[in-house]
């Protein structure tokens, strides 16, 4: 159960956010009316959510599931992948010193965005994408084991399309990942139950089990059926500006 959430309110440099969709520009107050509503639900699913000020020196800060790895005992601060969002950790680290006595850092040549780690019960995969390098999944291995995690890293760089690990891969709990059929065959995850979205819905890939309920992106009806044929309790959020800029549920939160 996640009892906490840090989110941050959308920049109004958004629309200079890193972007390899078509989608078009988005439309800012729309940016943050969709944010409001993902808000509202994390408070409705029972968490205390922190929501910090909007920062125009980094257009992408809204997406702050990035600039760390939290536990209900520590956080790691990460080491983005892209530079125009390197600064964003040295922003967000005050708050998690108010939340986490213990920090730890990944270190230069490391680089991690908190999108390519996804935690399944004690196991943590960790996705080597365009963003997080071999050095920084190893840095974090390092210290995700010390507290008794399996770590795995998956390899995603060649898969087209797809910026970080959770955006194919999430996990729903009871033994559930929710799958981009292309992740679907990956030998690290056999063993468990599988919902694997068609290709065109790959996007909803990025659903977000939040306790009792799942976040599912509007507009991905054979994904929605899945998750809720699984006996999930869908509640269904318009994340269409953040898609736009690359970003799904899981980016907009911290959880712990
Ligand atoms: C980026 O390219 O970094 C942002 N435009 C999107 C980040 C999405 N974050 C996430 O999936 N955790």
């Amino acid at each position: 159960m996640f009892a906490h959430a840090i989110a941050r309110k959308p920049a109004n440099t958004y629309p200079q956010a890193i972007s390899s969709s078509d989608l078009g520009a988005p439309d800012i107050s729309l940016t943050h009316l969709q944010h409001d509503q993902y808000c509202e639900i994390l408070q409705q699913a029972g968490l205390q959510i922190e929501v910090l000020p909007a920062i125009d020196t980094y257009p992408d800060s809204v997406f702050v599931e990035d600039t760390a790895i939290v536990e209900p005992g520590f956080a790691v601060l990460t080491r983005p992948g892209a530079l125009s969002r390197r600064g964003e950790t040295q922003i967000i680290l005050p708050t998690l010193e108010k939340h986490f006595e213990t920090i730890f850092f990944i270190e230069e040549d490391g680089t991690v965005d908190g999108g390519d780690i996804c935690k399944v019960d004690d196991v943590y995969f960790l996705g080597v994408s365009a963003r997080t390098n071999p050095e920084g999944a190893r840095q974090l291995a390092e210290i995700l084991v010390t507290f008794g995690y399996k770590c795995k890293m998956i390899d995603i760089r060649r898969l087209a399309g797809v910026l970080h690990l959770k955006s194919a891969v999430n996990y729903l709990g009871y033994n559930t990942l929710l799958l981009d059929p292309r992740m679907a065959n990956h030998p690290d995850f056999e063993g468990y139950r599988k919902l694997v979205v068609p290709l065109e819905e790959a996007y909803a890939a990025n659903s977000l089990r939040i306790n009792d309920v799942v976040l599912v992106p509007e507009g991905f009806p054979h994904t929605l059926d899945l998750i809720t044929q699984a006996g999930f309790q869908p509640h269904i959020l318009d994340t269409s500006e953040y898609r736009k800029m690359d970003g799904g549920l899981s980016c907009l939160s911290l959880r712990w």
